[in-house]
C-alpha cells in the first residue's frame, strides 16, 4: 500500500499535470498543499483515512480527501489516470529538460515515440530528432546540452537555498523543543546563504545527545534513517534532501557549530593562522600546541587532541578573537579576501540586515502577472512594518505577462491612488520595462516623466552572443534616465545559465549613468550574483534588495535578498531601500 509520502507524490503529479495543461493556479496549488499536509503527518495515513479525519489536516478538503484515500487505497484516481491518459509518458520527466516544453515534447512523442530522458538522448544523440518537423540540427545540439545540464544538476542533487530552509525550519523548531537542548542551529552552506544546497546540516549542545537523535528520527518529515550514532544521525527526508545532525555537550558547541558552518576554503586558511599562532585548529575545537610541535604539521583531523590543551570557546567571535581576527559572519566565510580584511581590521562591521530595509520594491500586482491586488500587496507590506513599496507590474513588450500599455497603466495610477487614500505605507508608482533588443526601454519618455521608479530587465531574446548581449544592456543602463537593472543576468539556478556577458563592461556603463543594482531576492534568481554585487559596489553603484514578488507569500523573498547582498559584502548605507520613503523616492526618481 503507498505510504502517504508515495500518495503526496502522486498529489504533486496530477497538480503538475493540471499546471501542464495551463489550469488554474489556485487548484494546482491546493495539491502541492495537500502533499505538504500528508508529509508533514505525524499519525499513521491508513489510520487517519480510516477515520475520516483526513479533512482535519491543513488544506484538504471533501473532493481532496476522496483522491487521496483513492491514491492510498490502489495507487490512482479517476483524475490521475485520466491525466496520464492526456499526455505522452514520461512528460513530466522530459518537462526537467531545460528549453524541452509541452509543445515539442508531444512532437517528438508522436514522431519518435520518445517518452523518457534517456530514450531522447538516444534519439539525439543518433540524429533522429533532426528529421522531426519543427527541429533541426541546433535544436538537436541545444536539447542534448540540455540533457547534459539535467544530469549535471541531478548528480548533485542541490536544492534551492529556500527549499532547504523550508525544511530545515521545522526540523529545528522541533529539535529546540526537546528537554535537554540547549541550542540548536543550522550550519552547512545553508547557514552561509549558498543559493544551492546539498544537504542540511543540524548543530546542537545537549547532554542527553540520545533524545535529540530520537526527536530527528521521528519527526513526520523523515522517510528514512541513513545513519545514527551517539552524536551523529542522518536522515533523508520524503523530498530527498539529507539532513545531518550533529550533538556535543554545550561546551564543544561554538567551535563544532563553526567547523560544521564551513566553507572549507575558509577552514583551510584559518587552521593555517591557527597554526601560526601555536593552535591547532579542527572539529574538536582549539587547542594549544605544545611548544616542540608548533610549526610542525597538523596533527590527524581524526584524532581529539589532549583535553588539557584545550582553549576553552564561549561563541564563533570567541573563536575568531583568539585567533587575532575580527569576527566574520557566515555569509562571508568563503575564502574571498574574508580572512585578510578580518586580519587588517577592513571587514565591513555595518553589513545589510533585513531590519535595515525599509521598502519593497519590485512588486507585480493582478494588473499585470501578479496574484494578488494592489491593495492586498501594499496591506501586506505594511503587516511587515515597511514603509513604502513599488508597484513595477510588467510594460507592454511583456505581453506574455500582461504588459500595461499606456492606458492601462494611467487606470493603474488611478487605482494607486486610490488605495494609497486607504492604506499608510506609502506607494510609489513604477514599472518594470523591457530592456529591447537595442538597449531601448519600451516606454516613451512622457510616461517615464510621470513614473516614481523603473526597473528594467530583459525578457526577450535572451540567447543573443556576448557581444550583443553586452552592448545591449551598456547601452540601456547608459540611459539618462534612473534604472534599476532588474534580475542582471537572467539567470533561473538549475534551469537556465546567466546571460552571456561581459558584466563589468555594463557596471562600468550604470557607473556612468544615474542606476542602481536589483539584488533580486526570488530564491530561483538570486541576481545579480555575489561577486557581481561586489564589482558593482566597487563601481559607486548603489544596491536595491527586492522581492520581485507576485504574490503576497513572496514578500517573504526580501530574506534572501538580505543573504545574497550579505554574500556581496553589502553594507546598509549602500541599499538605497534602506532609506526612509522620502529619501528612496528622491533617490529613484527616474528623471529629473
Ligand atoms: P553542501 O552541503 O555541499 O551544500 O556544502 P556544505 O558546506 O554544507 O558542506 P558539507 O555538508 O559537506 O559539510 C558541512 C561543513 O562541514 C562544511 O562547510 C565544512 C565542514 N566540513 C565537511 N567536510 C570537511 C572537510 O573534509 N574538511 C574541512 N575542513 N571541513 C569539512
Ligand atoms: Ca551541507
Ligand atoms: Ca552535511
Ligand atoms: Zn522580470
Amino acid at each position: 500500500m503507498p505510504d502517504k509520502f508515495a500518495v503526496a507524490q502522486a498529489l504533486r503529479e496530477i497538480g503538475a499535470l493540471l499546471e501542464l495543461e495551463g489550469e488554474n493556479p489556485f487548484k494546482i496549488r491546493a495539491y502541492d498543499t495537500g502533499a505538504r499536509a500528508l508529509e508533514g503527518l505525524s499519525e499513521d495515513l491508513a489510520r487517519v483515512i480510516a477515520e475520516g479525519r483526513l479533512t482535519e489536516l491543513p488544506g484538504i478538503g471533501e473532493a481532496l480527501a476522496k483522491k487521496i484515500a483513492d491514491l492510498h487505497a490502489t495507487g490512482s484516481t479517476d483524475l490521475l489516470a485520466r491525466l496520464r491518459a492526456r499526455h505522452p509518458p514520461g512528460v513530466l520527466e522530459l518537462l526537467r529538460v531545460p528549453d524541452l516544453g509541452p509543445k515539442k515534447i508531444a512532437a517528438l512523442h508522436a514522431a519518435l515515440g520518445v517518452a523518457s530522458v534517456a530514450e531522447l538522448e538516444a534519439a539525439c544523440r543518433e540524429g533522429r530528432v533532426r528529421g522531426v518537423k519543427g527541429f533541426g540540427e541546433k535544436t538537436e545540439q541545444r536539447i542534448l546540452e540540455g540533457i547534459a545540464r539535467l544530469h549535471a544538476r541531478e548528480a548533485d542533487r542541490r536544492v534551492l537555498l529556500a527549499e532547504a530552509l523550508t525544511a530545515a525550519e521545522p526540523l529545528l523548531a522541533h529539535l529546540r523543543a526537546v528537554p535537554g537542548a540547549e541550542a540548536v542551529e543550522l550550519a552547512g552552506s545553508a547557514r552561509r546563504g549558498r543559493e544551492l544546497v546539498g544537504d542540511v546540516d543540524l548543530v546542537a549542545a545537549s547532554r542527553t545527545p540520545a533524545a535529540l537523535a530520537a526527536a530527528l528520527t521521528g519527526h513526520p518529515l523523515v522517510a528514512a534513517v541513513l545513519g545514527s550514532g551517539d552524536t551523529k544521525t542522518s536522515v533523508r527526508l520524503g523530498s530527498g534532501l539529507q539532513v545531518d545532525l550533529r550533538v556535543v555537550p554545550p561546551e564543544d558547541f561554538p567551535t563544532l557549530l563553526h567547523h560544521l558552518t564551513g566553507s572549507k576554503a575558509h577552514h583551510v586558511r584559518l587552521r593555517g593562522i591557527a597554526r601560526d599562532r601555536g593552535f591547532t585548529l579542527s572539529e574538536w575545537g582549539l587547542f594549544r600546541l605544545p611548544p616542540r610541535e608548533r610549526g610542525a604539521a597538523a596533527p590527524a583531523a581524526e584524532a581529539a587532541p589532549d583535553p588539557a590543551a584545550k582553549v576553552p570557546i564561549a561563541s564563533e567571535a570567541a573563536l575568531y578573537a583568539a585567533l587575532g581576527l575580527a569576527y566574520v559572519p557566515p555569509e562571508l566565510r568563503e575564502d574571498q579576501g574574508e580572512i585578510e580584511a578580518a586580519l587588517d581590521g577592513t571587514l565591513p562591521a555595518d553589513l545589510v540586515e533585513a531590519r535595515d530595509v525599509r521598502g519593497m520594491v519590485h512588486c507585480h500586482t493582478t494588473w499585470s502577472d501578479g496574484r494578488a491586488s494592489v491593495e492586498e500587496m501594499a496591506r501586506a507590506a505594511e503587516a511587515l512594518g515597511m514603509a513604502y513599496l513599488t508597484v513595477t507590474d510588467h510594460s507592454g513588450s511583456a505581453g506574455y505577462a500582461g504588459g500595461l500599455d499606456r492606458d492601462r497603466i494611467r487606470r493603474q495610477w488611478d487605482e494607486i491612488d486610490g488605495v494609497q487614500e486607504r492604506v499608510s505605507i506609502r506607494l510609489l508608482k513604477g514599472t518594470e520595462a523591457d530592456i529591447l533588443e537595442d538597449g531601448a526601454l519600451d516606454w516613451p519618455d512622457d510616461v517615464l516623466e510621470r513614473l516614481d521608479v523603473v526597473v528594467a530587465s530583459v525578457h526577450s531574446r535572451m540567447r543573443m552572443d556576448e557581444d550583443q548581449m553586452t552592448r545591449r544592456l551598456a547601452r540601456a543602463m547608459a540611459l539618462p534616465v534612473f534604472k534599476i537593472w532588474g534580475h542582471g543576468l537572467g539567470r533561473l539556478l538549475g534551469e537556465r545559465e546567466p546571460y552571456a556577458c561581459r558584466v563589468e563592461e555594463v557596471l562600468d556603463a550604470l557607473a556612468g549613468a544615474p542606476g542602481a543594482v536589483e539584488v533580486n531576492g526570488d530564491p530561483r534568481r538570486l541576481d545579480l550574483e555575489p561577486r557581481w554585487i561586489r564589482a558593482a559596489r566597487a563601481r559607486g553603484i548603489p544596491l536595491v534588495l527586492s522581492v520581485d514578488a507576485h504574490s503576497v507569500a513572496a514578500l517573504g523573498y526580501l530574506r534572501f535578498a538580505v543573504t545574497t547582498a550579505r554574500r556581496g559584502w553589502a553594507r546598509r548605507g549602500e541599499v538605497l531601500n534602506a532609506l526612509p520613503a522620502d529619501a528612496f523616492a528622491r533617490a529613484v526618481r527616474p528623471v529629473r
